[in-house]
């Protein structure tokens, strides 16, 4: 038996999949004295393990950078949050839930809109107008051609780059496009429900160009329940760039007088979408703590 450390490639009904930094797989499962304190294993974790063979017992989980909740991956480089022009149309409070959850994370994101060969005349133009503001870099792809993907690619380069969205947007056949030999299974979006099936069944890094990419399984909404976001203005940067500029210190931006946030929404300095979206999320939370509180 000998200790090694790792990293997390992939996690598979109670398996964790884990490349040592000396070159070996492992197949791993947890030591129970893990187990008993309350713990969170994500792909993308560096962890330290016994080792006999090519099997492993996690000892330890080495502290994280940063961990994305939903998908969850830690020691994230970039969030690619990958949307569809059409089939699914987007929403945005879906498309802010998400880079919400990356903003809070501290994670980078990408806004990468595909399937740009069925995106409604003005389209891209209206996203750009509400993202590339905030800083927010909005890629226009069409991953079934293999279009536009320069962009993107440039971003890649030896870092862990997470492919996050709804099912059926095109995250696996996007990296389909960006590494041939990939070859994952990619599904057709059901007519009757309007959204992928869910073809990526688990998160998995895959080595690209020095670093690694992550598909990962599409979500039908994002369940606020269980993320740790005390607050719904730590997801959205135009709010935490009006920090401190309302009247009241704990101005939560909805019902306050002399709010800046109110005022700069007015005066469409913040996007209505945005701000209705961060309301939306200010509920939800609210909604969930009141649940948690009673149960
Ligand atoms: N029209 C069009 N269709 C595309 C494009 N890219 C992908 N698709 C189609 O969208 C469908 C869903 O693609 P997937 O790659 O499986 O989607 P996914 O995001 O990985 O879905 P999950 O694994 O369920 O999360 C497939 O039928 C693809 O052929 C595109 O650029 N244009
Ligand atoms: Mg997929
Ligand atoms: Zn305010």
């Amino acid at each position: 038996m000998s200790q090694q450390t790792g990293r997390i490639i992939k996690t598979y009904n109670g398996y964790y999949y884990v490349l040592g930094d000396n070159g070996t797989w492992y197949t791993c499962k947890v030591r129970g004295r893990l187990k008993q304190k309350r713990f969170v294993i994500a792909a993308g974790d560096r962890v330290e393990l016994d080792a006999a063979g090519e099997e492993g017992m996690i000892t330890e989980i080495l502290p994280r950078r940063n961990l994305l909740q939903r998908p969850l991956v830690a020691n994230v480089d970039w969030l690619a949050a990958v949307f569809a022009c059409a089939d699914p149309d987007p929403s945005f409070l879906l498309i802010d839930k998400l880079l919400a959850l990356a903003e809070a994370a501290n994670i980078p994101a990408v806004l990468v809109l595909n399937k740009a060969d069925l995106a409604p005349e003005g389209f891209f133009d209206r996203l750009e107008a509400v993202y590339a503001p905030l800083g927010y870099p909005v890629l226009q792809v069409e991953a079934k051609n293999g279009k536009g993907l320069d962009a993107l690619l440039e971003k890649i380069s030896d870092s862990t780059v997470v492919f996050g969205g709804p099912s059926g947007v095109g995250k696996s056949t996007l990296l389909n496009h960006l590494n041939p030999e990939l070859s994952l299974k990619t599904g057709q979006v059901s007519a009757k429900i309007g959204r992928g099936r869910h073809t990526t069944r688990f998160a998995e890094l895959l080595p690209f160009q020095g670093g690694y990419i992550v598909d990962t399984p599409g979500f039908g909404n994002i369940d606020l329940a269980e993320l740790v976001m005390d607050d719904a203005a730590q997801g959205f940067r135009e709010l935490k760039a009006r920090a401190g500029q309302c009247r009241f210190s704990g101005c939560t931006h909805t019902h306050e007088p002399d709010c800046a946030v109110k005022a700069a929404v007015a005066a469409g300095e913040i996007a209505a979408s945005r701000y209705e979206s961060y309301c939306m999320i200010r509920q939800e939370l609210a909604a969930q703590k009141k649940r948690g509180q009673k149960s």
